[in-house]
This record gives structure tokens, sequence and C-alpha cells, in this order.
């Protein structure tokens, strides 16, 4: 399993890095998940079947549920072809497994667990560390507890919203919230073991590292963490998984 999911991380990484040599020809804002893609690719191993409800920077959602990388890469380029028909840009992005957002942060966790009510399916909805300062998110999560619904809860703790590190915008911590809703609560970092370790859990607070600027290509220097260079070392074969996942996607960007 370990393998399949430094796969899907190198895919990932290099859809963006290929996309990044591709910037003259985008025209629309791009949110990266560049640092952050063991979550999604973890996950969607564990479980394949969840219906997913990301936020705005979802791309290694989408990869890693299966959604097509031709129709990702048309979809930042304004294509018709693109899985939202060109209208959704980089941060608006759905496929068969995953459902797009629009844009209101920490909307898709309402949206999640009222799809989650609706249908009784197994949901998995999953946010940044600011997504639950909004007043709309914390009664959802309240409902779902409730209903003891089918809902995991993912947080891709990155320590910022945009340039604001969580100790200048709350005193709180997630997790003691979350245990106060009687959750079982995990705070790990972003180690598919970890993860894995966790299973059984219904909010995972994730500490993760965003390589990238909130928007765009840019980047602060060397990141304080790097999940894909880590498992470099654990993973048979990792030089030519990597070269593979790099070919497949210059070849998609043509770049
Ligand atoms: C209701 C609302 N308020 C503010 C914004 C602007 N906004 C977009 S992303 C973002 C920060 C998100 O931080 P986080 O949830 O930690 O996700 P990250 O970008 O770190 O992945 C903000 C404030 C918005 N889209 N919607
Ligand atoms: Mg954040």
């Amino acid at each position: 399993m370990l393998t399949r999911i430094f796969r899907k991380m190198a895919e990932i990484r290099y859809f963006e890095e290929a996309m990044a040599k591709a910037q003259d020809r985008i025209k629309c804002p791009v949110y990266l998940s560049s640092g952050q893609e063991s979550i999604a690719a973890t996950f969607s191993e564990i479980y394949p079947n969840h219906r997913v409800f990301p936020q705005h920077r979802g791309h290694s959602w989408y990869l890693a549920y299966g959604g097509s990388p031709e129709a990702l890469r048309d979809e930042i380029l304004g294509l018709e072809t693109g899985c939202c028909r060109g209208m959704g840009g980089s941060s608006d992005i759905g496929c068969e497994k995953v459902e797009a957002h629009h844009g209101l942060l920490g909307e898709n966790i309402p949206l999640g667990v009222g799809y989650c009510f609706g249908s009784g399916q197994p949901t998995l909805i999953t946010f940044g560390d600011s997504a639950l300062e909004e007043d709309y998110s914390l009664p959802a999560v309240g409902f779902a507890v409730t209903h003891k619904l089918p809902v995991l809860f993912v947080c891709e703790d990155n320590g910022l919203a945009i340039l604001t590190p969580i100790e200048s915008r709350r005193s709180w911590k997630l997790t003691d919230v979350m245990k106060s809703f009687g959750m079982t609560v995990c705070d790990i970092q972003d180690n598919p073991n970890e993860i894995i370790d966790c299973l059984n859990h219904q909010f995972f607070n994730i500490k993760t590292y965003r390589h990238k600027w909130h928007v765009g290509f840019g980047n602060d220097g060397k990141p304080e963490g790097d999940r894909l260079a880590y498992m470099r070392n654990l993973i048979f074969n990792a030089e030519t998984i990597e070269k593979e996942a790099k070919d497949k996607m210059e070849a998609l960007w043509g770049v």
C-alpha cells in the first residue's frame, strides 16, 4: 500500500511541477497541493469509496480519487473539455468521487454533512486549518455527531490561512473542540503510517507543509518538511516511480 501511496504522491507533485513549466498558458489563480500530497494519497487508498468534499486546495484530492489528469489540465486552461467545462479553474474541481468546491471557505462542511444525511453514503470532508473558524461550519460538525453520520473530517493543517498563522487567529485548538463534541480525535503528522494507525478516528488534524504561496507558483525557500522526499528513502524503486510520474505529467502538459 505504501508504494501505491508514494506513486500517487509523485503524480500529484509532478502534475504541479509540469504545470509550473506551462504557467504562461494559465490564466486563472492556482492553489497548489505541493507538500501536502500524502494526505489525499493515503485516504484514497484506505477509503476509496467515500464521497469527498475538499476545499480550494484540491488538486491532490481530485487526482488521488481518480479524477482524469487531462480533464484537470483542461479545466485549469479554461477549456470546455475541463472537468467543470473550464468554468471552475484550479479551485473548483470535481469528478465522480469528488464534489467541486465553490469558493466560500468552509462551505464544503455543511454541504458534505447534508449530502451524508440525505444519502447515508460514507463521506469524507477535508479542509484547511481555518475552515472551522467560519460560523456555519462548527454547527454542521455538531449535527453530524448528533445524528451519528458516517462522516470523516480531515484537517490539512499547514498552520496558515493565506499568510496568517494559527496563533494570531485563535486561542483555541481544533482538536479540543472536536473532543468536546464527543468525537474520536487524532493530532498527527502527514506520515502515511501515522494516518493508517489512526484509521478508526472521526477527526484527523494532520500537520503538513505548504511548499508554495497560498496562490500561485512562488515559494519562500526550502520548506520545513517534505513528505515525498522523506518517503523516497523508504520505498523500493522510488527513483523509477518518480521518473515515470515526471515523464507522464510532462507529456500531459507538453513541457
Ligand atoms: C468565507 C470566506 N472567507 C474568506 C475567504 C478567503 N480565503 C480563501 S482561502 C483562505 C484561507 C484558507 O486557509 P486554510 O483553510 O487553512 O486553507 P489553506 O489555504 O491553508 O489550504 C481565505 C481566508 C473565502 N474564500 N471565503
Ligand atoms: Mg491552512
